[in-house]
């Protein structure tokens, strides 16, 4: 291969519109920020990647704004004239520079990892040891906070065949009408759709002790990080007929190394950023593997290019028993791709041309993209 080297990062901020109010029981999201980065390399071949985080930075330690100033200030100048088709060398030597940063290193990753693709003319699954499946089963989250909108969304969804599986946000009202708004939606979506909740550690572990049960009796399938602590998800297992999933508590191997040794989950949400990168979420997807954990491929509602970095991961896994929730590009009101993924019959395809297999429709994300870092008004 022709030696190359790096020649230019560039970053931005790109605010977008989401298409309904997005109510977690951390904030409510009205949009979204994605944090663009693009590696020019020596050889002509530029690499995108994304890092998106959930409502600023309610939901963890990384911003897009963070990541945007660690890129420029710290990795960037660290990979100019660097070998950009060592990815995982090149990665490795800056996590040695760079502590923490799972987010940005997810997008540089992704960014380099695209590069590399468009180079050797391959999708990025064909670099992470090849598919194993073209289309994945994508979930949808409903979230409007509100139980008839979100029976009439769910009814939508069924009726475009875009979804049969929903994830139901809760954890922000008393558990004692979750619990009713999670009965009301699975009865009127019947044996048509799967129903799983997400509570965002809202709850303590008393609190999710009582509620579960009756969660299993509205028919409810799985249920996500009812605690915050994976001391206390770990003493909730095996107690309900029910599957516990561990999503906040995943920060790469090294976390689920631990979940997995004390028997803590039932099921991983991986995640590339909170991973830290496609080859860390690899890493995490062999531990739960190894101990018997099933797969979930989640999402932190990222914008087109970390789904479509996510969707050419989770094809090469071995196992994917919970499908996935890459639904982040839907929730945004804009397309920022030439061409739109393609969503159909409760699935993604996974796109096929070289890289991630997409492309930036730059004229369109320039009208989002922020004006300076600060955006400071009253
Ligand atoms: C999370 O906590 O899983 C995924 C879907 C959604 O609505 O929020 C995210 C984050
Ligand atoms: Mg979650």
């Amino acid at each position: 291969m022709t030696a190359t080297t790096i020649e230019r990062i560039e970053t931005r901020l790109v605010d977008l519109p989401t298409i309904r109010p997005h109510k977690l029981s951390v904030a409510t999201m009205h949009g979204q920020t994605l944090m663009l980065v693009k590696v020019y390399c020596g050889d002509g071949v530029v690499g995108i990647g994304e890092g998106t985080t959930i409502a600023g930075m309610a939901y963890g330690p990384e911003s897009p704004e963070a990541m945007k100033l660690a890129i420029d200030a710290y990795f960037a100048p660290a990979m100019i004239g660097q070998d950009p088709t060592r990815v995982q060398a090149l990665m490795a030597h800056l996590g040695k520079l760079v502590k923490g940063n799972h987010f940005a290193k997810s997008a540089l990753e992704t960014a380099l990892l695209d590069a590399q693709g468009k180079r050797l003319g391959v999708p990025v699954s064909e670099l992470l040891g090849g598919r194993r499946r073209e289309r994945l089963p994508v979930a949808w989250t409903l979230a409007s906070g509100d139980t008839a909108k979100d029976i009439a969304e769910a009814e939508s969804m069924l009726e475009l065949r875009r979804h049969n599986v929903f994830k139901l946000k809760i954890g922000a009202r008393e558990p004692r009408t979750d619990i009713r708004h999670v009965a009301e939606i699975k009865k009127a979506v019947g044996e048509r759709a799967a129903v799983r909740v997400d509570v965002n550690m809202a709850w303590s572990e008393t609190q999710a002790a009582s509620a579960i049960p009756a969660l299993v009796d509205a028919g409810c399938e799985l249920v996500e990080q009812p605690v915050a602590s994976a001391a206390a998800l770990t003493r909730l297992m095996r107690r309900f007929p029910v599957a516990l999933m561990a999503d906040e508590i995943l920060h790469g191997p090294e976390s689920a190394f631990e979940i997995a040794k004390n028997e803590g989950a039932d099921v991983f949400a991986i995640k590339i950023e909170q991973s830290g990168g496609l080859f860390a979420a690899q890493r995490v997807a062999a531990i739960a593997d190894a101990a018997d954990i099933e797969l979930y491929g989640g999402t932190m509602l990222e914008g087109a290019f970390s789904t479509v970095a996510s969707a050419h991961l989770f094809a090469s896994f071995a196992n994917l028993q919970w499908g996935t929730e890459l639904f982040g590009p839907l929730l945004i009101t804009e397309e920022i791709l030439t061409e739109p993924l393609d969503y159909r019959d409760f699935a993604l395809t996974v796109p096929n041309g070289p890289g991630l297999g997409i492309e930036l429709d730059e004229a369109r994300v320039k009208r989002f993209t922020r004006d300076g870092l600060m955006k400071v008004t009253r």
